[in-house]
């Protein structure tokens, strides 16, 4: 794949790059997406899963269904893709990673200012005390879910569920830092989860050039600057090098 001369030129006077992510970006790593072809909920429905009540109603199966996702995460590795974003980053004044994703692969590769908007899979807290629990202290096996050792309420995944309020002040400081971005990349999102999708519309209302790298065609390739069609493994690190010979 070619990388557009244009694409290079706002790289090389970005000082502000902004990355959103979504589950494609760990699609390499073996951690399937959410939507599309191969997607999870091809198979099993979100409102059983990702809601509060679906909790309530059976606590134990949405437990079961973190525990596998969790021991899937454990298991898989950053990509080139992770790898890439995290020494991107190095290269800007300011830079941003923005994700919706919760398997911490960002955090893993090396990437810092890492905002996640939808919480982390390997905190889990008490819903009625709030007192938070690593995922280590669970056994992957363990199928039923944890009481709290301080007041015995169910314990539950810190991620955002649909119908909840994303982490107090992320999805504020994730605007502000997309509004101030000069690039901004969308990487392996269908974007069509908000308020998470409002991000690069944030950025592109700012000035921000937008670039796109999917798959496939999603909701807002219409709306990108430059859209990339291919693997995030295989696109982004291109993208660094052919960066690297353009800055030298
Ligand atoms: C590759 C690749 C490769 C593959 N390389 N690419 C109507 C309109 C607007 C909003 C709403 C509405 N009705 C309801 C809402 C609100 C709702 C919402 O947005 N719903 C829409 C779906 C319609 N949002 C909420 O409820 C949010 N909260 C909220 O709004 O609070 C305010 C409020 C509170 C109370 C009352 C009222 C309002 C919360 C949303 C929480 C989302 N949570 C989840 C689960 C997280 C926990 C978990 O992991 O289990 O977050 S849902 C799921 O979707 C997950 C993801 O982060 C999120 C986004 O998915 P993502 O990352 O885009 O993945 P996919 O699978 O969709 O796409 C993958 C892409 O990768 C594809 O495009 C592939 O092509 C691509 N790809 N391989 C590059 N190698
Ligand atoms: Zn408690």
């Amino acid at each position: 794949m070619n990388i557009p001369n244009k694409l290079l030129a706002e790289l090389k006077r970005a000082k502000s790059i902004l990355f959103f992510t979504g589950a494609g970006i760990s699609a390499e790593s073996g951690i399937s997406t959410f939507r599309g072809e191969h997607g999870i909920w091809n198979k099993l429905k979100p409102e059983e899963l990702a809601n509060f009540d679906a909790f309530m109603k059976n606590p134990d199966m949405v437990w079961e269904w973190y525990q596998y996702r969790r021991q899937i995460v454990d298991d898989s590795e950053p990509n080139p893709g992770h790898i890439t974003i995290a020494e991107m980053q190095n290269h800007f004044e300011n830079s941003t990673v923005v994700t919706q994703n919760v398997d911490n692969l960002h955090g893993r590769a090396g990437s810092k200012n890492i905002l996640e908007l939808h919480g982390n899979i390997e905190r889990n807290f008490c819903i009625d005390c709030k007192t938070y629990y690593n995922s280590r202290e669970f056994q992957f096996a363990e199928k039923h879910v944890p009481k709290c050792e301080k007041c015995g309420g169910l314990v539950r995944p810190d991620v955002v569920w649909f119908g909840e309020m994303l982490p107090a002040g992320v999805f504020e400081e994730a605007e502000r830092k997309a509004s101030e971005s000069d690039i901004c990349f969308i990487v392996g999102t269908s974007a069509v989860v908000y308020p998470a999708a409002y991000i690069p519309i944030s950025a592109k209302q700012n000035g921000a050039y937008l670039v796109e790298i999917n798959i496939e065609l999603t909701n807002i390739s219409d709306s990108v600057d430059c859209c990339l069609i291919g693997k995030a493994g295989e696109i982004l690190p291109r993208i660094m090098e052919e960066y690297l010979t353009a800055i030298k």
